[in-house]
This record gives C-alpha cells, sequence and structure tokens, in this order.
C-alpha cells in the first residue's frame, strides 16, 4: 500500500466541490469484515466454490440442497460480521455531501448496518428469501438443510438474490444508472468490475468527463482513462484517508 497522500489534488477538490458523489461497492468493501469476496484465489468463494453453478437458478433447480446451503454459510458468516472503518466512511459521507447516491453488488447489507441511509442494493440482499414460485420475499428464517417450503404454495424459498442470467431490480439499476449520470464525481470501491450491468456504472460517469476514483488493493483489471484515479490499498483505511483529505475539520 503506499503510503497517504492517495489522492491527486483534483480529486479531492471535485469532491469538496461535489454537490453530487455516486458510489459503486463490491465485495472487497467487505473483505475487511472478514467476508471472503467472489475471485481473489485462496479465499474467494470463487475459488471454492463453482460460483457461476451455484449462483444460478438452474444450479438451485439442478441442486437446491447444496445451493441453499451454500447461502446459509454465508449467511451465518455475515450475521457474525461487523461493518467495517469502509462502511463507516461512506456512511459519514452521507453527511458531508448535499448528495450521495450509494450503490452496492454486495448481498451482505453491512452499510445499512454501517448507518447508511439509503442503500441500493443491484444484486438484492442475502439476508432475505423469497418464494421461487410467487416472488414473495421475507427475512430469511432459522438455519435449515435445505429450502424450506413457502407458507403460502408449498414451493421451496431460495435467497432473495440476483443470479447469474437474472435481471436486476429494475428500480434499483435505474436509480444506480441515473447516478452514474448526473454524478459530480463516482468511487468505484472494492470492485474486480466484471459483473454487468454494474461494472458499467463508473465508466459511464468516466465517459461524460466525471472524475472516477478506484479504490482497490491492486489496479488490475481496472479500466484506465483520463478521468480515472486510483488510490491503492484498503477500503478501511483509504476511505477514513479520503474523508480526512478532503474534509480536514469535519
Ligand atoms: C444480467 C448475487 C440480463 C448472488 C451476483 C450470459 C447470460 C446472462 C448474462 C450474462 C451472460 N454472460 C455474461 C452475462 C452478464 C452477467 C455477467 O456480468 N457475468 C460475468 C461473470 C461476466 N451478468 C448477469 O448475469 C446479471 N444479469 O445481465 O441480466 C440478462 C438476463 C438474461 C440473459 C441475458 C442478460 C446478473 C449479475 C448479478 C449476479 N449476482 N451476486 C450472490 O452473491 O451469491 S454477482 C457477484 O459478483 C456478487 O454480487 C459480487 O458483488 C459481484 C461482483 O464482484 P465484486 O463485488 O467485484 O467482487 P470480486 O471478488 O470480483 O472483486 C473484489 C474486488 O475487491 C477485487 O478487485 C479486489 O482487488 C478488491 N479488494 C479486495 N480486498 C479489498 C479490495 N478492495 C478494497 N479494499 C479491500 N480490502
Amino acid at each position: 500500500m503506499t503510503a497517504p497522500p492517495w489522492f491527486s489534488p483534483a480529486v479531492i477538490e471535485a469532491l469538496r466541490a461535489a454537490r453530487h458523489v455516486a458510489v459503486l461497492t463490491g465485495a472487497g468493501i467487505s473483505a475487511e469484515s472478514g467476508i471472503p469476496t467472489f475471485r481473489e484465489a485462496l479465499t474467494g468463494l470463487w475459488a471454492t466454490y463453482d460460483a457461476e453453478e451455484l449462483a444460478t437458478a438452474e444450479g438451485f433447480a439442478r441442486q437446491p440442497r447444496v445451493v441453499w446451503q451454500w447461502y446459509e454459510s454465508r449467511r451465518a458468516a455475515i450475521r457474525a460480521a461487523q461493518p467495517n472503518a469502509g462502511h463507516r466512511a461512506l456512511a459519514a459521507l452521507a453527511d458531508l455531501v448535499p448528495r450521495l447516491t450509494l450503490v452496492t453488488q454486495n448481498v451482505d447489507g453491512l452499510h445499512r448496518r454501517a448507518g447508511s441511509p439509503d442503500v441500493i442494493e443491484l444484486h438484492g440482499n442475502i439476508l432475505r428469501s423469497r418464494c421461487s414460485r410467487e416472488g414473495i420475499v421475507m427475512e430469511a428464517g432459522s438455519t435449515s438443510e435445505s429450502p424450506p417450503p413457502c407458507a403460502r404454495c408449498g414451493a421451496p424459498l431460495r435467497p432473495d438474490v440476483v443470479w447469474f442470467g437474472e435481471i436486476l431490480p429494475a428500480a434499483a439499476l435505474v436509480a444506480a444508472e441515473a447516478a452514474a449520470a448526473a454524478c459530480d464525481v463516482f468511487l468505484s470501491v472494492g470492485t474486480s468490475n466484471i459483473v454487468y450491468p454494474a461494472a458499467g456504472l463508473p465508466w459511464s460517469a468516466a465517459a461524460r468527463g466525471a472524475p472516477v476514483l478506484v479504490v482497490n488493493t491492486t489496479a488490475e483489471g481496472q479500466p484506465r482513462g483520463p478521468n480515472i484515479h486510483f488510490a491503492l490499498g484498503p477500503a478501511g483505511a483509504v476511505l477514513p484517508a479520503l474523508l480526512a483529505a478532503a474534509w480536514p475539520r469535519a
């Protein structure tokens, strides 16, 4: 991790002057809460499971108990986890800028637990279940080995998340795209930019000329461009430092 200052003066000035800041977070912001990311070798769920196999409706139809138990194990880890300084910095950011749109790909609910008032969950929330037939959503119940039956129709419940090949919640995606199209600064935090349509959001902001700050432990795999800046380091350290640099007396 390079020592501070991680931030170009242009980014700090743009942040200070911003009327509207948009943020997209990915699994990396929850890594310091002890939740494995998807694609990092060794620790990533992507390496441990064939997530493309498990995080799909086809995978659930083929092996409901395996998929359900994978989600139950992730739910247990998430319930035991705490928001970290990165989540808390983004919650504090809401009070420092006139308008903040916080969009997350994460399904762990940690932004809300950190105090962020409005969170756009593009990929749903693992702590909710829904009927696989009628779509009725409910809080996840007690742990079970296999998908419990829907109390109304008896169909198996499934996690209330967006699987690969499924469309994102329309209102969430429209709000996220509107923020990327209107924001003065875009922060891309802890995401590998692999999964679409979320991965397109920062770059539509950059294409308009809005500065994009990538907060990540690596620049690997991140697109480059004149409006794309990097702050390399763990989000739990970089985001508090960013707020301190932009609002030293806050
Ligand atoms: C869609 C919920 C329209 C479930 C997730 C074929 C058919 C259909 C669609 C496609 C297709 N081929 C491609 C697609 C599109 C597909 C896609 O993008 N696939 C990828 C793999 C290429 N997208 C979809 O399917 C989407 N739907 O397109 O619908 C449609 C419909 C039908 C037919 C055609 C089109 C749905 C996408 C949503 C999938 N669901 N999650 C669950 O969680 O179980 S996605 C999953 O990946 C998670 O939500 C995760 O958040 C997300 C993105 O990953 P990241 O968050 O970026 O995490 P990752 O591990 O990759 O990276 C972590 C980063 O953090 C790294 O950069 C690392 O360096 C960094 N980091 C680590 N530690 C730190 C850190 N940074 C800072 N600090 C640290 N401490």
